[in-house]
């Protein structure tokens, strides 16, 4: 299998970051967003969606969405789990992924992509164009500050966003707070204290 990312991208980060913690290399090769590499027609015939990460399987299967990348290279490298050690735990790993993914990162995203002038025509990813809507810089600035309140409400009873263990939901959470800030200007506030306590026991949890 071969690995196409971008390292300095959020989405390529959510995945570099549950590699490293699992230990996993793989044949990578780097896709250079800052010169639009993704959308040549090299790559396009390869990755058809235009985007990075895409993990290309052996068999010739693509994945491009991280979600089912980490899927697959949990089942062959299964040690140090982090989508869950049982049915319950792997849902609510999973329920998090997705609201993580729908709730904050596209809010990130809609704030940086919509505002920034390197991405007029470019406010979504894809082969295709689509326009900006600047009105989306600010509710997506809002919807953050609504989604970091949210997580430390859910944070206050939990060690960890699926429970007691840490998983790939905290390691999406960590990506999506790095993303947020250089993207959209916004940090979790002072006050969210079981936010910031679970930032510094998952940013241990990650390295140690
Ligand atoms: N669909 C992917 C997200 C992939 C994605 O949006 N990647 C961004 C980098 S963070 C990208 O490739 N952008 C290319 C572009 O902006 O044209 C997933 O579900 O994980």
């Amino acid at each position: 299998m071969k690995l196409y990312t971008f390292d300095a991208a959020p989405n390529p980060a959510r995945l570099g970051m549950f590699m490293q913690y699992k230990g996993i290399t793989l044949d990578t090769v780097q896709i250079d967003l800052g010169t639009q590499e993704q959308l040549s027609d090299a790559y396009r015939a390869l990755v058809p969606e235009a985007t990075v990460p895409a993990l290309i399987l052996d068999d010739g299967t693509v994945l491009c969405a991280v979600i089912a990348i980490v899927h697959y290279l949990e089942e062959q490298f299964p040690d140090k789990p982090l989508l869950g050690r049982t049915p319950d735990e792997r849902a609510r790993v999973l329920n998090w992924n997705h609201r993580l993914f729908s709730d904050i990162f596209s809010a990130a995203a809609d704030a940086f992509r919509n505002g920034h002038p390197s991405y007029v025509d470019r406010a979504l990813p894809g082969p295709d164009n689509v326009a900006q809507l600047p009105e989306l810089v600010e509710r997506g600035r809002t919807r953050l500050a609504q989604g970091f309140a949210m997580l430390n409400e859910a944070l206050e009873s939990s060690p960890f966003l699926a429970g007691e263990q840490f998983s790939f939901a905290d390691v999406d959470l960590l990506a999506a707070i790095d993303f947020a800030k250089w993207a959209a200007r916004v940090t979790p506030d002072e006050s969210l204290e079981h936010l910031h306590r679970w930032r510094a026991e998952a940013k241990a949890a990650l390295t140690g």
